[in-house]
């Protein structure tokens, strides 16, 4: 047991909520400490309930097997909680542009300047990430309220609030697998794993227990603390949710086989227990695609090796439609030893961490999004990197 687990239990729920009030106090403080952050990758969202925005932003245009869908709308949340995003792109944790759902407001989740300060608290993170964003009720589903309720689904689950849901029906021509990708995470991590379990939940075809979709090999759905164990990561540049908060490696999630017609997904992420510190899910390229279902970590399929760093125009592999990447090739050879490429990176010292050559850890071992190696910049690890998967050519 954790401290943070034994202390919701002495206190009960009321009085650990009292607390993170008073946290939150402290989080303006830190604010005006820490003044203006230094911009890094951030991820550049927009927030719209729009159903046009949100259904072209599910797919990626360039991909030929996207989904067909065919309506979007929003089944519950507040104007702030939905939009969609582009920019994911610095390493180690990418993901190609999409829709994010949040418990509070997607607006600003960049980097937060404020954990620069040393004073930082984890346990109140700024208003950016910290909202009650229903004000006259609890922000809930009764689905999420079920799921949660039955069969330990959820660790220590008493109510869901703010919850961001997104309904999207689609059709399919022929019998089909469906896939996404995501990316879910926390500003409950690490201060209140276990104890508010924040989760993101998937509905197929109706809302009853057994359509939800998205779990873990141990059968936890995606959740604070109990799920998807050894994949969190706190390396990431793009997000708040980066140390010392976190997010949950890259997954994809295949569908079982559906038939040809009308199906239904229902996205929902919330928070647990209460209505602060918020957690965000990252969707993208929903996709017609074969596998064994259910829901693994996963690359932003967009490089096939960490050597494939390029269109094959030679321009670094980013969120810009009409590039086209067919692995590796000469592309990433140009782009690599461009004049913004490695050796201009390399002489940029730490600076240059997630940038498009930043591939490898210091030793060569390419960037992993599991774990968090030493990597101080582009450097000789990201060169010998680069060759030993250059000419391996994309694997099979
Ligand atoms: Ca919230
Ligand atoms: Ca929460
Ligand atoms: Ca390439
Ligand atoms: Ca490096």
């Amino acid at each position: 047991m954790t401290r943070r687990t034994s202390t919701f239990a002495q206190l009960g729920r009321v009085g650990i909520v009292d607390m993170k009030v008073v946290l939150l106090i402290g989080a303006g403080l830190a604010l005006a400490l820490a003044g203006v952050g230094t911009a890094r990758g951030d991820v550049i969202t927009v927030p719209t309930m729009e159903p046009a925005a949100l259904q072209a932003a599910l797919v990626d245009p360039a991909n030929p097997s996207k989904l067909g869908i065919t309506s979007v709308s929003i089944r519950n949340g507040q104007p702030m909680q939905f939009g969609t995003y582009s920019n994911f792109n610095l390493n180690p944790v990418t993901i190609r542009a999409g829709v994010v759902l949040s418990s509070g407001s997607v607006q600003l989740l960049g980097p937060l300047p404020e954990v620069l300060d040393p004073n930082y608290q984890p346990s109140s993170p700024p208003a950016a990430v910290n909202s009650q964003m229903d004000n006259e009720n609890d922000g809930s589903t009764s689905e999420f309220n079920s799921y949660g309720n039955s069969g330990n689904h959820i660790e220590n689950f008493q109510g869901s609030y703010d919850v961001a849901a997104l309904t999207v029906n689609f059709h399919l021509a022929t019998p089909s697998q469906v896939k996404f990708d995501f990316i879910f995470g926390s500003v409950e991590y690490p201060f209140y794993t276990s104890s508010f379990t924040d989760a993101f939940l998937v509905f197929l075809d109706g809302t009853n227990g057994n359509d939800q979709i998205a779990f873990d090999n141990a059968g936890n759905p995606v959740q604070v603390g109990a799920s998807f164990a050894g994949l969190t990561v706190t390396n990431d540049l793009n997000t708040a949710f980066s140390s010392p908060h976190g997010l949950i490696h890259h997954l994809t999630t295949t569908t079982q086989m559906l038939s040809a017609g009308n199906h239904t997904l229902h996205f929902e992420v919330g928070d647990v227990n209460d209505h602060i510190l918020d957690s965000a899910v990252f969707i993208a390229n929903l996709r017609l695609g074969s596998g064994a279902p259910g829901t693994v970590p996963s690359d932003d399929d967009r490089r096939c090796s960490p050597a494939d760093i390029a269109f094959d125009d030679g321009f670094p592999i980013d969120d810009v439609p009409g590039h086209v990447n067919n692995g590796i090739n000469e592309g990433d050879y140009n782009c690599f030893f461009a004049a913004n490429g490695f050796f201009e990176q390399a002489s940029d010292g730490p600076g240059a961490r997630g940038d498009f050559c930043d591939i490898a850890c210091d030793d060569g071992e390419p960037l992993s999004a599991s774990g968090n190696c030493n990597n101080s910049g582009v450097n000789e690890g990201d060169y010998n990197c680069f060759f030993n998967h250059f000419f391996l050519g994309c694997p099979n």
